[in-house]
């Protein structure tokens, strides 16, 4: 058992499965404290649904870190997720230069897939995205947001190849955090997973599987907070990557057969094979 205690920033997308509604349950499940400050409240989350509401939380970041820094909270882990804004994170650099100081600070610039930017983002928001990786220790980019925070090229599942991978990995340790993970790899369009590069040792790891041609919403989140919960119970990059990595594939699998649950994946299925992971 752990004692440990994290902080995760993100949405809450009230219907939809991803950001808070994924990560909430899954490091509790993986038995690590999870505090939140929801960032924003949306009706669902930005991909598929229209007429979503959005109430930003910005100006309630200052006042939660002020109210936690009066009294005296520590944080293992803080976790950064989809953020809304670049005024949003600037504020949430501020919670982590007051937070993060013996805290692994773990960043998923979720803002982008399969070659685009998520509804409502622009170059000026992959900017301030940039700045938030450059004080991580963790960063956890798909292939499209490692492309478009280093301003190369993206190129899609099955035509990656490892020098393309190893630079994108490169690049975004040189951005500033000590270690990179790159998801939604795919070599040859059969297989997929996802792959690690620790700039301080110079080694990079992999864990694929079956490539599933569906694609689904909220599983960068599902990969993340399974991945982070790995992390803090001390697993190595290679194991965290293979719990996540199976979880996240088990949840795509469970949700298969189902086109009306088009919207998100069924990871609570998967809640129990991924505490029997961490056994
Ligand atoms: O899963 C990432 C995510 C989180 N939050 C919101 C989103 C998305 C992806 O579309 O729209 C609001």
């Amino acid at each position: 058992m752990t004692d440990k205690r994290i902080v995760t920033l993100q949405d809450i997308s009230c219907f939809g499965k991803c950001s808070l509604t994924v990560a909430l349950p899954v490091i509790s499940a993986m038995g690590i404290s999870c505090s939140v400050i929801p960032t924003a409240v949306l009706s669902t989350h930005t991909g598929g649904f229209e007429n979503f509401t959005f109430k930003d939380l910005t100006d309630e970041i200052p006042k939660i870190s002020d109210h936690w820094h009066e009294t005296g909270l520590k944080f293992d882990g803080i976790y950064t997720g989809y953020l809304g804004s670049e005024r949003q994170i600037a504020m949430v650099l501020d919670f982590i230069a007051r937070f993060g100081k013996n805290a692994i600070k773990f960043v998923d610039p979720a803002m982008a897939d399969d070659g685009r930017l998520y509804t409502g983002f622009d170059s000026d928001f992959v900017g301030a995205m940039r700045s938030l990786c450059a004080v991580a220790d963790v960063v956890v980019p798909n292939v499209t947001e490692a492309s478009m925070l280093l301003g190369v090229e993206y190129r899609h599942r099955g035509e990656h190849d490892e020098e393309y991978i190893k630079s994108l990995l490169r690049g975004m340790c040189g951005l500033g955090a000590p270690v990179a993970v790159i998801t939604g790899v795919s070599y040859d369009g059969t297989s997929q997973g996802s792959v690690s590069y620790d700039s301080t040792t110079g080694i990079y790891e992999s864990y694929f599987r079956e490539q599933i041609p569906r694609q689904s919403h909220g599983t960068g989140d599902v990969f993340a907070s399974s991945f982070f919960g790995a992390l803090m119970l001390g697993r190595t990059l290679r194991d965290a990557m293979k719990i996540a990595v199976d979880f996240t594939i088990g949840s795509i699998k469970a949700t298969e057969g189902d086109p009306t649950h088009w919207f998100g994946v069924k990871f609570e299925q998967c809640i129990p094979g991924l505490i029997e992971s961490i056994k």
